[in-house]
């Protein structure tokens, strides 16, 4: 399916701060996101440093055979590996950023977020300009289901019209940095998605994800775009841009 944004959609993430976007990668895409997955675990311990975070309760352990299932995170797969760097340039990802975002995009981050069943924390509610600190906050994330993403099984969880507060104070460290409120029972919608459908979400929109407390994987692709020409504050997370489209 090839998705351009109707101008209904376009008000939605505006006034909303996100869209549910069915069908944004097909099957046999996020089939090989799988497949690619394993063959950078393979190439452990050659995979470069930045790519790999382990769960938190797996750090400093032995990793065997299994150890894909201890993974947290894949960083900046986009920058060290070419299937997904490829996928930045997807119709259904770079027309939907430009139409949103100007011309002149940039491929800020990509993330595997892996969460892997029985072992995983939460991530913290936060924004991802807490992170990024890009003014003005033109930039928004694709957030990719490649299992079923469920609530037990750690699907995203936003509040709606939360980005309209301009960034919020964050305290905390690494990737426990987070808001320093937490939003009400009432304001927050989770987001269940199948494989394939995407979450796109402003990058000052509150959003979290609770543990996996199933057995089954909860795989997704996180792709975040930005206007080029937006600029980066100093702060504790340095990043560069993984791919220019100017
Ligand atoms: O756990 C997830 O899938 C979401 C992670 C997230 O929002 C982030 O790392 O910025």
């Amino acid at each position: 399916m090839n998705h351009t944004l109707a101008d209904q959609q376009i008000r939605h993430f505006q006034e909303e701060g996100f869209l549910i976007l069915p069908g944004m990668l097909a099957k046999e895409t996020v089939e090989q996101v799988f497949v690619e997955i394993t063959a950078a675990m393979d190439q452990r311990p050659d995979i470069p440093d930045d790519l790999i975070q382990y769960e938190p309760s797996m750090r400093g352990k032995p990793h065997t055979e299994t150890n894909e299932l201890h993974v947290r995170k894949f960083y900046r797969m986009a920058k060290h590996l070419e299937f997904f760097r490829q996928l930045a340039h997807h119709p259904n990802l770079l027309v939907t950023a430009r139409k949103l975002l100007g011309s002149k995009v940039t491929l800020l981050q990509t993330m595997l977020l892996m969460k892997p069943p029985g072992i995983s924390g939460p991530k913290v509610w936060h924004q991802d300009n807490g992170y990024f600190s890009v003014s003005p906050a033109a930039c928004f994330g694709f957030w990719i289901a490649c299992d079923p993403a469920t609530v037990a099984n750690g699907c995203m969880h936003i509040v709606p019209g939360s980005h309209h507060h301009g960034l919020q104070p964050h305290a905390g460290s690494g990737d426990d940095f987070g808001l320093t409120e937490i939003p009400k029972a009432k304001e927050i919608l989770p987001v269940p998605l199948e494989p394939g459908d995407a979450l796109l979400f402003h990058c000052e929109l509150f959003h979290f994800t609770p543990p996996n407390r199933t057995t089954q994987r909860r795989r997704a692709l996180q792709y975040h775009y930005m206007a080029s020409d937006v600029v980066k504050t100093p702060n504790q997370f340095p990043w560069e841009p993984e791919i220019d489209f100017g």
